[in-house]
């Protein structure tokens, strides 16, 4: 399993898509920890925890919700790994207090959660839901209740059913369709909720839900690459005008899943360094340029084909308040002559240290791509909006000890001081995530937690993280050990 980056799977189907491969320069840093002079974090920081709305609410059918495309593939026999679905989950539609105690106990001041979008407008469109914007009205007046700050994600991958129903995100519609959403919720809410996240890791839905067919929609089609890509962008970009337009008080944001592409075998090996820049600018680029720049990279040329419109692009750039980024580790690249794209997946270097997810633990990737943004993209400020690890994929209990997430958020953490230092405007950390939730394609058998949940009463149990990460959050000093 990788992600999550790109998988072997992705690549391939990637490999259908037409990019072109050509150099755009993605520096691959040392798998070393960072050494920080300082350990000491501004007063000011903002500490927090992320969740989102589909792995964490349960109550699908409550209130008027419609069903999202999460709740379509859930029930599609083997889709999920273990089976399971999310009608229950951590059951945060009706616990919400519970949560918000639980982040206020740890004495964080940042809460980044997500609407569900089909909450608020069922089918996508059409008549607002009141009774949808009621709980989130409740939960933003619980969390300022308890000094902590509502970040909210307005599009966390579940997608209204109608709006799939006609294309989905291959659907140019769906981008206004995206802004409708946003004026609504920013009309009932934005009185008190100032901060807001316009898409989560955007790469990652296009590719395991679009063309890997592993996340829902299911879609196996490398053709939807250019559309889906673009339609998103270009939605953000419609919905950060209508939340302008609506207020001038508010922190706009969006959060895109970065991650260093490196060469197997090394900055030396050019030729898998052609493939490495290839996943780079689809991944990494086909993102953060349209926002930054109003422009595609190269491989994107092909894919964008009849997708493209005249004036699109002074439309998905905008300026933005914060970039959100998720971090979890570096992908390597290496050329396959076979593949039309020529990009194939590579192991990490031999002896790399993984996690249970088989992904690459290296800090050193959090630290470059924090630098790479504020290099070549004007220093904007920006938040870690995830980054944290998974117990060893099962079914069995969750780990109560878990110094091993102690030691991945301690080493990580340093890396954001590193790139602090290095001039990076990097504001706060939200650790993924509060209790152990359902983890997409693999339901229940990884957990993100910092606190567990008992599956008959539903109590929240914190493990030996969450006490550390609460001494963290009150001292913003990261100690030198766990
Ligand atoms: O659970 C996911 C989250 O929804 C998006 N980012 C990565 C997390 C862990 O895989």
């Amino acid at each position: 399993m990788e992600r999550p980056g790109v998988s072997r799977r992705a690549l391939g189907a990637l490999a259908l898509s037409g990019a072109a491969v050509g150099l755009s320069g993605c520096e691959g840093a040392g798998d070393t920890d960072l050494n920080p002079k300082s350990r000491q974090f501004p007063k000011d920081f903002v500490w927090g925890v992320a969740t989102a709305a589909f792995q964490t609410e349960g109550s699908q059918t409550a209130d008027g919700r419609g069903p999202s495309v999460w709740d379509v593939f859930e029930k599609v026999p083997g889709r999920i790994k273990d089976g399971s679905d999310a009608t229950v989950a951590t059951d945060s539609y009706r616990r919400f207090q519970d949560d918000v105690d639980l982040i206020a106990g740890a004495g964080l001041n940042a809460y980044r959660f997500s609407i569900s979008w089909s909450r608020i407008l069922p089918t996508g469109e059409g008549p607002v839901n009141a009774a949808g914007l009621d709980h989130y009205s409740r939960l933003v007046d619980a969390l300022l209740a308890k000094g902590v700050t509502p970040y909210a994600t307005l599009f966390h991958w579940d997608l209204p059913q109608g709006l799939q129903a006609k294309g989905g995100w291959a659907n140019r519609d769906t981008a206004q369709r995206l802004a409708d959403y946003a004026g609504a919720v920013v009309a009932r809410l934005g009185d008190r909720l100032k901060n807001y996240i316009i898409l989560n890791e955007a790469a990652v839905h296009t590719v395991f839900g679009h063309v890997l067919g592993e996340h829902a929609p299911g879609l196996k089609d490398a053709a939807l690459l250019g559309a889906v890509t673009h339609h998103m962008n270009l939605g953000q970009g419609l919905a950060i005008q209508a939340l302008r337009a609506a207020r001038s008080d508010l922190a706009v944001g969006t959060t895109m899943a970065l991650q260093p592409c490196r060469p197997a075998g090394g900055p030396l090996a050019f030729w898998n360094r052609l493939a490495s820049d290839g996943l780079d600018q689809i991944w990494n680029l086909s993102w953060l340029d349209p926002l930054f720049k109003g422009a595609y990279p190269k491989a994107m040329e092909e894919p964008l084909k009849g997708v493209l419109r005249d004036g699109d692009l002074k439309i998905t750039r905008q300026a933005v308040d914060f970039l959100g980024v998720n971090y979890y580790a570096p992908a390597y690249v290496r050329l396959d002559l076979s593949a039309p794209s020529r990009i194939a997946a590579a192991p990490a270097p031999g002896g790399a240290e993984q996690d249970a997810f088989g992904r690459h633990v290296d800090p050193s990737g959090l630290f470059e791509v924090l630098n790479r943004v504020r290099r070549e993209y004007g220093a904007p400020k920006m938040f870690v909006t995830e980054n944290g690890c998974s117990d060893p994929f099962g079914s069995g209990p969750a780990i109560l000890d878990d110094t091993f997430r102690i030691k991945y958020l301690r080493r990580h953490l340093q890396a954001v001081l590193a790139a602090r230092e290095a001039g990076c405007d990097v504001r706060g950390y939200f650790e993924w995530t509060l209790i152990d939730n359902f983890e997409w394609d693999l339901g229940y058998t990884s957990k993100f937690g910092l606190s567990a949940m008992e599956a008959a009463s539903g109590r929240r149990i914190p493990k030996a993280s969450y006490a550390w990460f609460k001494a963290l959050a009150e001292s913003g000093v990261l100690p030198s050990a766990p």
